[in-house]
């Protein structure tokens, strides 16, 4: 018996896929496909698939043209599935000419004439696009425009910024105003990165008109209006998503499945460090820093285990911060302890300082160790007291796991769903939690 295998996505299955697995079982007896997993997928950097694996092998499967589904999930497995399923054939379209060549080796390789004018982009990108406005003038916003490009379905058309300048001299969008509700009139979406003080009429603006929004972290500065922004937009049947980008990052949520499965026991402690120096042009060191003091820039990535793995209830919090003399509300450095019925936290967060910025989890069987930046985690490792034990995971992070969380926004737009990779009771949690504290209220820490 002759047998043949190929591999693909078959994301959207097509007219072109169907062509091609008809002419690769014509080359033998029986067809072998592998679909490709969804981690494999992002990792070769296809992160706009909209299937998920399971209705992809579904939709492979009601071909009727694979004699057996695999799945391929790792670089170098077509060698392994080759050797192991005793393949005569290996089939792929012609847009990988000579990729696969070194496959000789092992089986013949043939490379199939691609169907033109169809592809998986192409439907996907036929969907009318989501139109995104940015607010606001912090440097995530020219990485947001930056990483958009990478996500099928979107793309940014205005800016408004308080900060005039900024905008004139970073960015090449068709509009840019200084009047919000211009703005918002002309998008279908809106990414909030306005100073946090700004956040809730922002966001409030722009649900009233229909507008989405993805918002950075902290949504609002108090638990009560970030609740009440997601009732309007339930109401309105917009999407409300909280833009913290080490959620979207697959090994960050790899390490909670890990922690979570009961790996290193129950957990005790979490401890997290988020620090960073802000610089002007001329290297001075910018303390005040358009109202983002450490814990509205750090306090809500730092929050986010602690929240997502001891839960939001903590019994009692202490935060002890430390000013700067030319601003009241401007802490260049913040401690926040967290008590909770067998569990503390510690979370120290500093905008003008810095210090290692590692990720420790401690469990009663062993402990989670991510370096610095954990904020931006491709590693972490599982330590035991018995060195034997440990464990080390890498996964690939493109673009600091933005342009996932832009992915994650536009499938929410597009399928009317949110896709709460940030539970809501943590987003509000966070506003309540970080709302700092002036000079004042510093001295009595709640
Ligand atoms: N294809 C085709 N004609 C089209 C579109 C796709 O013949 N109009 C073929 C591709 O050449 C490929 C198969 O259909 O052989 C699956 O295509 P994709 O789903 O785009 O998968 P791809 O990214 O090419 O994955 O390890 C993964 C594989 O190497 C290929």
């Amino acid at each position: 018996m002759k047998k043949v295998i190929t591999y693909g996505t078959f994301d959207l299955l097509h007219y072109g896929h169907i062509r091609l697995l008809e002419r690769a079982k014509r080359l033998g007896d029986y067809l072998i496909v592998g679909v490709t997993s969804d981690d494999f997928d992002r990792s070769r950097g296809k992160i706009n698939v909209h299937q998920s694996m399971t209705d992809r092998v579904k939709a492979v499967r009601e071909t009727g043209l694979a004699d057996e589904v695999i799945v391929e999930e790792y670089e170098g497995q077509k060698i392994d599935d080759i050797r192991k399923y005793g393949i005569d054939v290996f089939a792929i379209g012609l847009d990988w000419e000579g990729k696969f060549d070194y496959l000789g080796a092992y089986c013949k390789v043939v490379y199939l004439p691609r169907t033109e004018g169809v592809s998986s982009s192409e439907i996907r990108r036929e969907k009318r696009k989501v139109r995104i406005g940015v607010v606001g003038e912090t440097p995530v916003v020219k990485k947001i425009v930056n990483e958009s490009r990478y996500v099928d379905g979107c793309e940014i058309t205005g800016i408004c910024s308080e900060d005039g300048e900024f905008m004139e001299k970073e960015f090449d969008l068709p509009l840019k105003t200084e009047n919000f509700s211009e703005l918002i009139e002309k998008v279908d979406a809106v990414y909030v990165a306005s100073r946090p003080g700004m956040h809730y009429a922002h966001i409030k603006q722009a649900l009233e008109n229909g507008k989405h929004v993805l918002c950075e972290s902290p949504i609002t500065l108090s638990a009560s209006e970030c609740r009440e922004l997601f009732d309007l937009a339930d109401k309105k049947g917009c999407i409300l998503m909280d833009a913290i980008k080490t959620a979207y990052s697959t090994a960050y949520s790899r390490m909670l499945l890990i922690v979570k499965s009961g790996s290193i026991g129950k957990v005790v402690s979490v401890n997290a460090v988020c620090t960073s120096l802000r610089k002007n042009e001329n290297g001075d060191k910018l303390f005040y820093f358009k109202n983002w003091n450490s814990m509205s820039a750090w306090g809500p990535t730092g929050l986010l285990p602690v929240f997502q793995l001891l839960g939001v209830d903590y019994k009692n919090k202490k935060v002890f911060s430390l000013f700067d003399d030319r601003a009241e509300d401007y802490d260049i450095y913040s401690k926040i302890d967290l008590e909770y019925d067998g569990a503390v936290a510690t979370v120290q967060v500093g905008n003008g300082v810095k210090a290692e910025g590692e990720l420790v989890i401690a469990g009663t069987d062993g402990y989670i160790y991510v370096p610095a930046p954990w904020w931006k985690t491709d590693y972490f490792e599982v330590r035991f007291e018995n060195g034997e034990k440990n464990r080390r995971y890498f996964y690939q992070l493109d673009g600091e796991g933005l342009r996932y969380e832009i992915v994650s926004f536009i499938k929410s737009i597009e399928s009317k769903e949110s896709i709460d990779v940030i539970d809501r009771r943590i987003s509000e949690k966070i506003c309540e939690t970080v709302a700092v504290t002036n000079r004042k209220s510093s001295k009595t820490p709640r």
